[in-house]
């Protein structure tokens, strides 16, 4: 489709749960054989093992939350976002999350509470969390909002319900950014892809909140930025090894080792590759490719997933995958109502 059509939208949020759920069996083995990987996947073909029998964890638990928010409020909601994902929480505790959000997630149940964001800056000594929470259910935003000044400012806030610390919340504006440019087709171009998320960042970073962080988390003083160059010198790189990939860009837990990791599996399987199956499209390449990572490999695919099916559309998903995973329909129809939201607000009104 062309860009910000339906299918791209329906593409980003249905292989965002796709990732997560297929993801799951993989998250934190330290190495991952790409030989299990495709075992894994290959009995997402078979279509008697139907009715979602691989279920999503926390990445789309919240994810859900930030779309159901963003359609019934028809815009960003901080209170009611705040809200859903407490409640969210107490109905389902056993998906997965975090160690640290927890204590977030259940002080925002508290009908006392007058700063919703507050409980997020009482995080790790008072420096909030740079986990990828944030950024795992960060697609959202990109479908809701057309213009990228919102994309990044309600990305930014959405995030910082649960995650203040700027490598934290950076890490989701950095993903639905990537998603919304790769709603626009700007894959096509995937040199210019990356200088363009650069340029982004280069501005997003560019404040005293980042560098302080920065500083004491010991890190570049734009950090994403620095990241993102480390995806464009491996990108231009004729052959490069998972070992290389895990050790200059990471497959952990933090937002800076986990959101350029996941834009780089996109960017690195957008040709076929040699060590996938050749009849997989690109939207099976890329969760394939996340998952041999290892590591956070839950979040990883469900990040690389939202931007790949930005780029390649519903088509590139499997029917027998969509019925394998849990929310993957929800996800479908949820979709249509955001491209409407999306094309609502383009027209100013
Ligand atoms: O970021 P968060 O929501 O976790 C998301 C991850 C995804 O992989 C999900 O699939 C799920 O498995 O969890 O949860 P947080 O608790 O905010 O952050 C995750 C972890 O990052 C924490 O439990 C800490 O181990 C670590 N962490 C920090 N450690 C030290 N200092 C995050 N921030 C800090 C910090 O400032
Ligand atoms: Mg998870
Ligand atoms: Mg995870």
């Amino acid at each position: 489709g062309g860009p910000a059509s339906l299918s791209r939208f329906r593409g980003a949020l249905v292989a965002a749960v796709l990732g997560d759920c297929v993801g799951g069996e993989f998250e934190g083995a330290e190495e991952v054989p790409m030989e299990s990987v495709l075992q894994h996947l290959s009995s997402l073909y078979d279509e008697t093992k139907g009715n979602g029998i691989l279920e999503y964890s926390d990445d789309t638990a919240m994810a859900r939350c930030v779309v159901q928010s963003l359609l019934t409020r028809a815009g960003f909601d901080e209170q009611d976002m705040g809200r859903r994902f407490a409640k969210e929480y107490s109905a389902s505790p056993g998906r997965g999350y975090g160690s640290g959000v927890i204590q977030v997630l259940k002080k925002l149940s508290s009908p006392q509470l007058s700063d919703v964001y507050q409980p997020a800056r009482d995080q790790f000594n008072g420096r909030g969390s740079f986990g990828n929470g944030g950024a795992m259910r960060a697609a959202p935003f990109a479908l809701a909002f057309p213009d990228p000044v919102d994309v990044k400012r309600f990305a930014h806030l959405g995030a910082m319900l649960t995650h203040s610390c700027s490598l934290g919340y950076n890490g989701a504006v950095l993903q639905a950014l990537a998603v919304h440019l790769s709603l626009q087709g700007a894959l096509d171009l995937p040199q210019q892809f990356i200088s363009r998320l650069i340029t982004e960042m280069e501005e997003v970073e560019g404040n005293e909140a980042t560098r302080n962080d920065a500083r004491i988390l010991k890190e570049a003083e734009k950090p994403f930025c620095e990241r993102l160059h480390r995806v464009r010198d491996l990108m231009d790189r004729s052959k490069v090894s998972i070992e290389e990939v895990i050790s200059e860009l990471g497959n952990g837990i933090a937002a800076l080792h986990s959101v350029p990791t996941a834009i780089f599996c996109v960017l690195h399987c957008l040709q076929p590759r040699e060590c996938l199956p050749e009849n997989y499209g690109g939207v099976e390449r890329t969760i394939a490719y996340s998952l041999a990572l290892g590591g956070d490999t839950d979040t990883i695919a469900c990040m690389a997933g939202a931007i790949a099916g930005a780029h390649y559309g519903i088509e590139a998903i499997p029917q027998s995958w969509i019925k394998c995973c849990e929310g993957a329909e929800d996800a479908d129809m949820n979709a249509e109502r955001l491209h409407m939201l999306y094309h609502q607000s383009s027209q100013g009104g």
